[in-house]
């Protein structure tokens, strides 16, 4: 089994989590894993960062309507931090595509529709630099000593 690693992940509840009245639930989710939260905020996200965001995307066929999604109202945006911190969230959201999202992942449970698939999760250590970077200041994320290191790590 290759060594674990310690690892920042950006995670990104999308618009409609706040409607539904879900954060709760879901960040649940993400802490009782274990995983550690050491960034948080809510904000609304402007037309130009959500393209940079999601550049990879742009051309194909659904990227206006994941921009307009992504823009349409307030996300709450976590940086998340543990061993394979980001393995361990994507595999907590689900598959991207809705219809391939197993029951008991977030994307699973609450999402019906790929565009609103109501979490983002970086995908790669290069990712999380990138999107952390792009969404939070430095001086926004704080370590701190965790006394259940026991049961995490
Ligand atoms: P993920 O990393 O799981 O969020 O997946 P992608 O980066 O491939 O996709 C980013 C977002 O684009 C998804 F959250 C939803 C949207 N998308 C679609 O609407 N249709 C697709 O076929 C693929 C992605």
């Amino acid at each position: 089994m290759p060594a674990m690693a310690y690892e920042k992940t950006y995670v990104m509840l999308k618009p409609g989590v706040l409607q539904r009245r879900v954060l709760g639930e879901i960040l649940q989710r993400i802490e009782r894993k274990g995983l550690k939260i050491i960034g948080l905020k809510m904000m609304q996200i402007p037309q130009d960062r959500a393209e940079t965001h999601y550049a990879e995307h742009d051309g194909k066929p659904f990227f206006g309507d994941l921009i307009s999604y992504i823009t349409s109202g307030p996300v709450v945006a976590f940086v998340v931090a543990g061993e394979d911190a980001i393995s361990r969230v994507r595999l907590l959201a689900g598959a991207t595509k809705v219809e391939q999202a197993q029951p008991g992942t977030i994307r699973g449970d609450y999402a019906a529709v790929t565009t609103k698939n109501i979490i983002h999760a970086s995908d790669s250590p290069e990712s999380a630099d990138r999107e952390i970077g792009l969404f939070f200041e430095t001086d926004e994320i704080s370590e701190w000593d965790d006394p259940n290191a026991d049961w995490t790590v």
